[in-house]
Formats: C-alpha cells, structure tokens, sequence
C-alpha cells in the first residue's frame, strides 16, 4: 500500500495531474469548494489577502511535513489492523483512517486559495495539482459523516478480509489446520467446514474438482459481499459528496482526472487501448473456449456463447493461467512447470521472496533493507484473521518498505512477489522525493514495474536460477509458454478495464443502486465475455466479491500497468542490446537497464508521465504495439485453430 490513500488502501497509489504550459485541463475554478471544518469557515468570513509564491511554497511544504506525519499514523495503524483483524485494530485503523482524511480535505480545500497565483514555480504548481486530484475518497464537510464514511470503509474492508463460505460438501478443500486430526475417517460424516477465499480459490483452480464443486465455491465466495450491498450505496453517497466539495463531479471524475489529461480524453485514451488489444483477446477468448468446449461439453459451453465464469481458474475470472493443462497448444511438449520446480527445490516463501529480491539486485539496484525482512509479513500468519490479499507498504517514507502476502509455493505467488517488489522499489527510489511527489508517475506505472520484470522471468532464466531444468527448445515448446503467460496478461485486459467502467457509471449516478448487479454482469459479458453460471438478483452484491471494491482501490491502473509493462520491458530490453522476438528476452543481471529503470522511478510524480515514460522509453504516449508484438506468434497460431469456430459471443 502506498499510505497516502485514505481508504484501506495498500497499493493504492494516487494520483497527479499537470498544470504545465501544454497541458490539456485546468481545473474549474469558477465555483471554489465550499470551506470546511470552523477554521476554514472563519477564513471564508475575512477573505484572506491575496496568496503569493512564496506562501504558497511555504504552504506546500507545511502540508509535505503534515502528510508525512498523518500518513505513517494511518499506516501503522492500518499494519497493524490488516495483519490482525479485531475489533480493536478496527477502531483504531478506522480512528486514523478519519483523521488523514480529514487533514487532506482540509488541506485541499486551502489550496484553492494558491492555485492561480502568479509566480508558482513548476514544482509547487505541480504539488497543489497532486495534493487536490491525490486522495482516492475526499470526506464530506460534515463531521459525522466523514466519520460515517470511515466506518464503512472499515466495515466493507473487515468483511472482506474476514469473509467465509461454511459447507459440508467443499470440507476437502479447507486447509489441514494444524490442530486438526492428522488422519480423516473416511467413512465420517462430513462436518461443515469455514472456507477462506484463499481455500474457495483453490476449488475453482484445481482441475480436478468437479463442475458442480467449482459452482458452489464461486457462488459461495460471493455470499460475503450481500452484507455490503447497502454500505456500498451509502459509501457511493458521502464519497460523491466530498468530491463535489473539491470541485468535481463526482468521485469518478476525480479518479479520471489523474492522468495529465481531461478525464474526458482519458476515457478516449482508454478505448484507444482496448482497441488495440481487443483482437487479440477476441481471439484468445474464441481459443480457450473451444478447448473448454472439449472438456465441458456443448451444453455448457456453446458455440458463439459466453464462457461460464466458474470455469476460468480464478475467482473472477481475470487471469486465466490455471487452466493452461485444459488449454496448451502442444500437450505432449514440455511446459513451464514453475510449481513444480519450487516444490523439487522445496522452496519456502522466503526463499521464493529473496529470488524476487535478487531479480532487482541483478540489475545493479539495491538490496531490501534489513528491516524489511524482519516486519513483513510473508506467510499467512496462524490463529489470526489478516488481509490476506497481497500489498507493498512503506511505512515512513524513508525506508521502511514492508510486503504482506499470505504467499504460496506457486508460480502465480512467484509473480506476485515481483508485483509487490516493484512497489517497494518504487518507494525506494522516490524516497528523496518530497512527499507529494512520492507517487508512481501515475498510478498504472506503480502497478507495471514488478510486473515488467516478471515479463523477464523466461525459460532461461528458470534455467539459471535452477527451477527448471532445460530450456524448452522448439517451437511448439515456446508456443507453449507463450500461451501460459497470454491467460495471464490477454486475459486480464477486458476486466482491468470494466471494474471502473462500473465504478464510473455507479458514481456519475448512471446506474441506480437497484442495477448495481444487473450493470456489473452487462459489462463482464459485454468486456470479457463471460456470465455468471447461475442467474444473479439485485439481491446479490457481486462487485463487492472483488478487493478492490470494498477496500476502494481504483483499478484502470492494472489496464494500463497490463499495457505500459510491455512498453517498458521493449525499452529496457533495447537498452540491453537484445534483438529479436521480444518474448526470448531477459533483462535479469543487466546494469544498463537497471540504470533506466531506476532513472525513471527516482522521477516518482515530479515529472507528468509521459515524461518518465520518456524517460525509460523515448516514447511519450501509452502503445499497446508492445504487447502486441510480444504475442504475435501466439496470435497466429490462434488465428490459425480458430478457423472454422464461430468466434465472438
Ligand atoms: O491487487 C493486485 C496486487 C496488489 S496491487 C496483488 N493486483 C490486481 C488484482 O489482484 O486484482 C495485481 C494484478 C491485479
Ligand atoms: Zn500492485
């Protein structure tokens, strides 16, 4: 989590915005917020005299030194709540949540009074803009009801992370606890057994378990979130109302406004993107769903249908990866069977997290700090409830970096902890940066960093660091891996578009609180083809079945993390002097891109975007021609098999 925003946030990296010469949007400063809390309102009395540069710099950096203070507050707090969920870690957490809050509002709102004023250096100019469009939810003016707001992010966030699905028929998959009997009765009845998301997760990846099983863990998860189907509305409502306070729209509005353009053309951006890529997924989708066809039959899957969204591997049907055995081009060939090579090498998630480490490390950027090996949290702790759902933290905004993740010995986990570093590193890096500035280069840069090395993550590299034992060596083999990672990253690109196509249109009051499910399941159809297996009631809060949701973290940053980290990782590896097909290529162990990479994290937010993009690319606007071209022999062998399928749905 990045501390500076104000929900229970973790990664959530905020925003920043340019007022520059060129740039597009200016804020609208014909109707300035109305003053909160009664000092501000006392202000609004006396017109204050009007504001110069220098004030203005003193202003900026009074409010660095506050943010720096609230925020480590609220982190420490919210460590402390998200790795032991109790009512009082709650009360605290949420004491602390109110407080940043309130201060940031506060601290906005005062800002108006700058912001036009002639003389600004760029720097400051630039911090007002970040300070204003940075919060993820602003509070109301209204005491109780930012106070109210606070509760519901909390309680929303406790359900998720405490929530679980009793049943008799799924009480295989719970974990062995470790004061459970050590040998089962076979012929015992079965008990009813409390399943976490992480144990529902694994009925739904395993290709063993049945139709029927997969069925009810995906409908079973999704019972947690019915609770928060009335906060979430309400959540909706005070959220709008602190961001109409700061001038805008709506929360939606705030959270488009963050990328050095209009929202208005970052929504025009967006579709640009997904435009791009689009083909590819359709083909991907039209692939995967005929070898589902194979297995499930064709009154489960029919032709031109959507595909059923228990089938998919995962929870939410975003990454595709766990029914790669269902899906590989080239059966007989050998595949990249990471899992099991942590499993040979008897790897703990210690280890698999210094491999992470020294992923970084190869390429001349430092080693993690001392103490975070000793606070992060790496295991799922026993006896206790923790936020199991993985984030990088930094605790003080001067080296304590910290990750928590309830990490498996897996592939998918192995990934996951070159995410988090990439967070970590970040905040490394940025670390001289004033804190405004302590942000990603916008928020998609934040998410794409760790995941641009895990791109490097190749058979040869496996090789080298002994978790594999030959590189496949033909053609089909590496069509084989290709794919493997395209249910990752193709598959993932319609819903880290749709989530906040939904949070948009809920927050702009185009749907109702009474569509709130039917419009999330229009837009999983619509984007990634896929429905939910058995019919869906306004009763149901499915979106609330996502982290991200409850815990209010924005998500257009993972579409574009998808896209920019094939961007980066063309860029570095031309730095490395690498030619050829773009998926052969490893930066592990290069110091000529370490150096542009830890160039362009040192900008942190100071810079608008497409200037850090510059900075380690020479490009300057978002290209999915990177992914693209990553996958183009992928993409031919599925043009290729789905000649004759009738694709679409
Ligand atoms: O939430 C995450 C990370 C933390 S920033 C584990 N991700 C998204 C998700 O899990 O839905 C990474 C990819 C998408
Ligand atoms: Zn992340």
């Amino acid at each position: 989590m990045l501390p500076r925003s104000l929900f229970p946030l973790r990664f959530s990296v905020s925003a920043l915005a340019l007022i520059s010469a060129c740039s597009g949007y200016q804020p609208d400063t014909a109707s300035p917020p109305a003053p909160v809390g009664a000092q501000t309102q006392e202000v609004a009395a006396t017109p204050p005299p009007p504001a110069s540069a220098e004030e203005a710099a003193k202003f900026i950096a009074d409010v660095n030194e506050g943010l720096r203070k609230s925020y480590v507050e609220k982190a420490r707090a919210e460590w402390i709540q998200e790795t032991n969920i109790t009512p009082d870690t709650d009360a605290l957490a949420e004491q602390a949540r109110d407080a940043t809050m309130a201060y940031v509002t506060a601290k906005i709102k005062e800002s108006v009074r700058f912001r036009d004023v002639p003389g600004l250096s760029k720097d400051v100019a630039r911090q007002l803009e970040l300070l204003r469009r940075g919060t993820d939810l602003p509070a109301p003016n209204d005491d109780k009801e930012r106070r109210e707001l606070a509760s519901l992010a909390t309680a929303m966030g406790s359900t998720y992370g405490t929530g679980k699905y009793c049943s008799k028929s799924l009480a295989k998959f719970a974990k062995k606890k470790p004061d459970a009997p050590k040998v089962a009765v076979a012929s015992a009845p079965a008990q009813e057994v409390c399943l976490t998301l992480g144990e529902l997760s694994h009925v739904l990846e395993d290709p063993k378990s049945s139709y029927e099983e997969k069925l009810e863990a995906w409908k079973g998860w999704r019972t947690i979130s019915v609770p928060m189907r009335d906060q979430y509305q309400r959540f909706v409502e005070l959220g709008n109302k602190g961001a109409k306070d700061i001038g805008f729209s709506d929360l939606g509005e705030l959270w488009r406004a963050r990328y050095d353009m209009t929202p208005a053309e970052l929504e025009t951006d967006v579709e640009r993107l997904w435009q791009q890529v689009k083909p590819l997924y359709d083909d991907l989708h039209c692939y995967v769903r005929g070898e589902l066809q194979k297995k499930y039959g064709k009154d489960k899957i029919p032709d031109k249908g959507t595909i059923p969204a228990h089938l998919l591997g995962n929870m939410w049907s975003q990454t595709w990866g766990n029914i790669y055995p269902q899906v590989a081009p080239h059966k007989g060939e050998p595949s990249l069977d990471v899992t099991k090579g942590l499993l040979k090498k008897k790897m703990k998630p210690l280890d698999m997290m210094k491999t992470g480490e020294s992923f970084f490390t190869s390429l001349g950027m430092k080693s993690l700090p001392k103490t975070f090996w000793e606070r992060s949290m790496i295991e799922q702790p026993p006896g206790r409830e923790v936020v199991c759902h993985a984030s990088a933290w930094d605790l003080t905004f001067a080296g304590d970096v910290r990750v928590k993740m309830c990490t498996e010995v897996n592939e998918e986990d192995l990934i996951t902890i070159h995410h988090e570093l990439g967070h970590n590193y970040y905040f490394l890096y940025y670390n001289e940066q004033p804190i405004l500035f302590q942000e990603g280069a916008n928020d998609g840069f934040h998410e794409g960093i760790g995941d641009t090395l895990a791109l490097s993550v190749t058979p040869e590299y496996l090789v080298k660091i002994g978790l594999l034992e030959r590189a496949p060596g033909n053609d089909k083999a590496e069509l084989n891996v290709l794919m493997r990672r395209a249910l990752d990253k193709v598959a993932f690109l319609p819903f880290g578009l749709l989530i906040d196509k939904w949070r948009w249109d809920v927050f702009s009051g185009k749907t109702k609180p009474t569509q709130y499910n039917q419009a999330w399941w229009d837009l999983v159809q619509k984007y990634q083809g896929v429905s939910a297996p058995v019919a869906r009631s306004e009763a149901d809060f499915d979106p609330g079945a996502k982290f991200h949701v409850p815990a209010n973290v924005p998500y257009l940053r993972y579409f574009l993390a998808d896209i920019y980290q094939f961007q980066f990782h063309r860029a570095l590896c031309k730095a490395t002097g690498h030619t050829g097909p773009l998926h052969k290529c490893s930066i592990h162990g290069n110091k000529a891109a370490g150096d542009k990479l830890k160039a362009m994290l040192a900008l942190g937010a100071s810079q608008p975007w497409p200037e850090a993009m510059k900075a380690i690319s020479g490009e300057s606007k978002a290209d999915a021609s990177a992914i693209l071209g990553y996958f183009a022999p992928l993409s031919a062998y599925l043009k290729e098999q789905n000649k004759g399928r009738q694709c679409g749905w």
